[in-house]
């Protein structure tokens, strides 16, 4: 008889209700960590940006999943900037992909593992198996091959840590670029002021939809604990999952460098990032109901690449950023309605808004 595929189960850490963190002055609780391992298989060692989104993501990623872990990465900043020739970061097996083949090659590593450990080739257990493409790869060049793993229901976990540009070629558009957003290809002028005219791709909502078997969920940087149990949550899940994760890129969105876990926490609390999970069993979605709702100036004025916006560009994000509380089923404060109107803002840049950060692009 074939031997039996052995699987991890990991334990979640405590949440303890403080997932959505509250103890500053916006009842945030900004410091809490439960017991984390130490171990740390995306040790020091790798030469990303200072305060680079997607550096944080993959060392709590790979703290959650652990030493037993096989990792691949297609092409992107973290590839680039974690494989520089004989330095690595990672203290567990980690295989580069083409951008278009990160589904593929982890179906590939997935089915791989089972077979191998059937025919008692491989003493298993079956290690925890994962992919992270960045946002060009994952939503874009690399979606069908994502796809097909999905349908097909490969035991892994399919992350897309999303920087919201094609930033290892130089900071290009890509489909979750945020409307208005400024970038090498979308660049504000007079013709096109607001500089992206498009609305992010709806990234996790299409791998929910589309593929409702599997596990799937949003997050951001700025809750490492909920990054962490969703990873684990998605590793221990039998079958495809899927994680989509907010990862500022410091050098493309031209902010202060310690802001990076800031801005994951207020592109949640400004709406415009809702944070859930989708159980395959129940078919049904979970919200994180945020303790804080700003205004989306609150969020972008932090961020250079948003310096030129014009008071009915920031309407606009507004609007989008209120249709998406009510999606969530909270409530929108008449002070966040009222801000659907242009005549409430001034220009971006206006000191008014500004935190006292760096203006960069588009400044
Ligand atoms: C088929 C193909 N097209 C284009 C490229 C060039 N390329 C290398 S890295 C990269 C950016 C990838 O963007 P993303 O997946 O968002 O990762 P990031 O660089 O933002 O981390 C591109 C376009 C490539 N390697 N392969
Ligand atoms: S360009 Fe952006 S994503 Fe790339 S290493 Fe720098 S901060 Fe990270
Ligand atoms: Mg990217």
């Amino acid at each position: 008889m074939a031997p039996e595929v052995i699987r991890h189960q990991l334990p979640l850490f405590d949440e303890d209700g403080r997932a959505g963190a509250t103890d500053d002055e916006h009842g945030r609780d900004l410091y809490y960590l439960p017991d984390l391992p130490e171990e740390d298989p995306y040790a020091a060692g790798h030469r990303t940006c200072a305060g680079c989104g997607p550096a944080i993501q993959y060392r709590w990623v790979l703290k959650a999943a652990g030493q037993d872990t096989v990792v691949a990465g297609p092409t992107g900043c973290m590839y680039v900037a974690n494989s520089t020739y004989l330095c690595t970061p990672y203290t567990v097996p980690w295989a580069h992909t083409p951008i278009a083949s990160g589904g593929s090659f982890t179906s590939g590593m997935a089915a791989g593992y089972e077979a191998m450990i059937r025919k008692g080739r491989y003493p298993g257990p079956y290690p925890n198996i994962l992919v992270m493409a960045g946002d060009g790869s994952a939503s874009d060049i690399g979606i069908g091959s994502i796809s097909g793993a999905l349908y097909r229901n490969h035991d892994a976990l399919f992350i897309c840590y999303d920087n919201e540009c094609y930033a290892n070629t130089g900071i290009q558009v890509s489909p979750t670029t945020p409307y208005a957003g400024m970038t090498t290809f979308t660049p504000f002028g007079k013709a096109i002021p607001e500089g992206n005219r498009l609305p992010p791709k709806n990234l996790a909502k299409m791998m929910a939809e589309g593929h409702p078997h599997c596990y799937v969920a949003t997050t951001t940087v700025g809750y490492p604990v909920d990054l962490m149990n969703k990873t684990r949550k998605g590793l221990n899940h039998v079958g495809a999952a899927f994680l989509h994760c907010y990862t500022p890129c410091q050098k493309g969105w031209v902010y202060q460098t310690s802001m990076t876990v800031e801005l994951g926490r207020r592109v949640v609390e400004s709406g415009l990032w809702p944070v859930w999970e989708y159980d395959p069993a129940q078919r049904q979605y979970h919200y994180f109901h945020p303790p804080v709702q700003r205004p989306v100036t609150d969020y972008l004025a932090m961020q250079g690449r948003f310096g030129h916006m014009l008071p009915e560009h920031v309407a606009t994000t507004q609007v989008g950023a209120n249709r998406n509380w009510e999606a969530i089923g909270m409530d929108v404060p008449q002070h966040l309605r009222d801000l659907e109107d242009p005549g409430r803002h001034q220009r971006l840049k206006d000191e008014e808004y500004s935190m006292p950060l760096n203006r960069g692009v588009g400044a």
